[in-house]
Formats: C-alpha cells, sequence, structure tokens
C-alpha cells in the first residue's frame, strides 16, 4: 500500500494504483442508508462484502471472466485487473422494487420492457430483466433503455453485456434461494481487457450492489426487510432523521444486530464460517 497511488473513493469503498495493470479496491466498514454514509462504522462489512464478492466472483468464472486477481490477507482489499469500464450500470431485476416499481407504477414499463399489467410492489417479474443504468458522478443513476445503453457501448456490447448480466443474476438468485436469501436485483460493472473482452469488475453479488431479502418474510403488495440494513432503516426512521447529510450516530444494539446480519448472509451463502474467512480470506476462493 506504500507506493499505491489514491485514484478515487466511493462512498463506502476506495480505489488505488498498483501499477498499470492493477488497481487496490479497499471496503471500509462504512455503511449508508437513504444515500447519506452514516457517522458510525459496522466493524467487519468491508470483509463481509469483500469475501462475498470474491466468493461469487471464484464461482461465476465459467460463466464470465472477472477482474479479480488476488484477495489480500486483511480479507477488505483485493487485487484486480485495470479494465476500461463502460459507461453504463448493469442492472438485473427479478423482482419489482425501488426505481424499477416506481418506473412500473407510472408507466407499466421499465427500461423499455413491458411488464404484465396488475403487479405488485415486491413481485417476481415473470422473467428477470436487464435495465441498464447511467453513471451519474453526482446524484441518483438514471435509468436507460436498452437502445440507449447500446448507443452508449454498442450494440454488440450491450448485447454480450445483458446476456452475461442476466446469466450471472440467474446463477447467484437461483444459488441464494436455496439458502434462504432472495437477491432481488444486482448491479454489475463491466470493463474491457486489452483484448477487448468483456470482464466483470467492480464489487459484485454483495449486499451494497444488491437488495437482498430474507425469504421467509416474502409478502409481496409492499417493500421487503433488507436482509443487511433493516435495523439501520427502522432506527433511522424512528428518530425522525429527514435522510440528509448528517446522519445519525448508530446505538451500539443496532451495530450489532447490523454486523450479525451481514455476517449472517456471508456465512448462509458461503457455508463458510465467517472466523474461517478472517482467520486466511483465500477459503472463499476454493
Ligand atoms: C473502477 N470504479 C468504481 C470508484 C471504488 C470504486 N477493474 C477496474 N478497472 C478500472 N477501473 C475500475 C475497476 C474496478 N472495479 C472502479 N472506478 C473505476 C470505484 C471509487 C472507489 F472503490
Amino acid at each position: 500500500m506504500t507506493d499505491a497511488v489514491h485514484l478515487g473513493s466511493g462512498k463506502v469503498r476506495e480505489l488505488y494504483a498498483l501499477d498499470a495493470e492493477r488497481l487496490l479496491l479497499v471496503a471500509s466498514d462504512r455503511i449508508s442508508t437513504f444515500d447519506v454514509v452514516l457517522p458510525t462504522d459496522i466493524p467487519d462489512k468491508g470483509r463481509v462484502l469483500t469475501g462475498l464478492s470474491a466468493f461469487w466472483f471464484a464461482r461465476t468464472r465459467s460463466l464470465c471472466a472477472n477482474h479479480l486477481l488476488a484477495l489480500r490477507p486483511d480479507g477488505r482489499s483485493t487485487e484486480c485487473r485495470r479494465l476500461q469500464m463502460l459507461p453504463i450500470e448493469c442492472v438485473v431485476r427479478g423482482y419489482l422494487a425501488g426505481s424499477g416499481w416506481k418506473d412500473y407504477r407510472t408507466t407499466g414499463e421499465v427500461c423499455g420492457h413491458r411488464l404484465p399489467a396488475g403487479l405488485k410492489e415486491s413481485d417476481k417479474l415473470p422473467t428477470p430483466i436487464f435495465t441498464p443504468a447511467t453513471k451519474a458522478t453526482s446524484g441518483h443513476d438514471e435509468n436507460i433503455t436498452g437502445a440507449q445503453a447500446a448507443a452508449l457501448v454498442g450494440a454488440e456490447r450491450f448485447a454480450e453485456a445483458e446476456r452475461l448480466s442476466i446469466a450471472l443474476y440467474q446463477f447467484a438468485a437461483d444459488y441464494a434461494r436455496a439458502r434462504g436469501i432472495i437477491i432481488a436485483d444486482t448491479k454489475f460493472e463491466f470493463g474491457t481487457d486489452r483484448d477487448g473482452r468483456l470482464v466483470l469488475g467492480d464489487e459484485a453479488l454483495t449486499p451494497d450492489s444488491s437488495r437482498f431479502w430474507p425469504a421467509d418474510q416474502y409478502a409481496p403488495g409492499g417493500a421487503q426487510p433488507s436482509f443487511d440494513k433493516q435495523y439501520v432503516r427502522d432506527f433511522c426512521e424512528k428518530t425522525g432523521w429527514n435522510k440528509t447529510y448528517p446522519g445519525p450516530e448508530l446505538p451500539t444494539d443496532v451495530v450489532a444486530g447490523t454486523r450479525a446480519r451481514y455476517i449472517e448472509a456471508f456465512e448462509r451463502l458461503t457455508g463458510i464460517a465467517f472466523a474461517r474467512y478472517v482467520d486466511n480470506p483465500q477459503v472463499v476462493l476454493g
């Protein structure tokens, strides 16, 4: 890390250049809710997300190449191949939530996909849909149609990104569903390598890049509890916070409950005790 050049900060992650070909992605323990980063950390959250992402990268390599080169012993840092990132967010939705639900309610469509009439909030879609979005430099990503996305990346790239995104989502959603977690939707970021091949980058299939719902509480017709952030959301609602910066400090019981939920998601999905991951992060790559 001594000679790594800081390239940028996400809400809860940092990006460094290691050399011309490699980047270091570092996941912090910061948590955001209602788009605001809270002043209180969730211990081990960065390790949980890094481990989960690496777990999925290792298990989806036959579906799609990815940027993961190495997991560092701290469990929160990954060395990645440096890519040319596509200027679109590749979102797949298996259920109707968030902006998908909002768009459906007003237009009957999501990103140009006409959906059956009469769907309720959080309903499962007949088939997962690819709903690309632009990368907003500040503020919120904006949903775009497939035609708009194809204009940004080229028709062939678009078709490939769509096919890979749906395949990755389908694999992970089936895997998670068998372990009691619904992955309602997820966001992928792809880039191209020097040979022009499409490669999956960023983090993948984590609770920060996806909506994870507890399957045993699934009840369409309203918003679903978040597998990971529900204690934080409930606490924030109860304080009467207006959801603008700065957010409230979290009490110790909310921190502990939230940490336990992240670890539960990790252990349910990977089948690996989180303590084993902390001892040796390489266990998720097996
Ligand atoms: C890349 N980001 C998002 C911003 C973060 C993450 N493999 C890659 N090659 C080139 N660029 C990126 C990646 C990846 N992943 C990712 N921006 C560029 C981002 C700020 C902090 F942790």
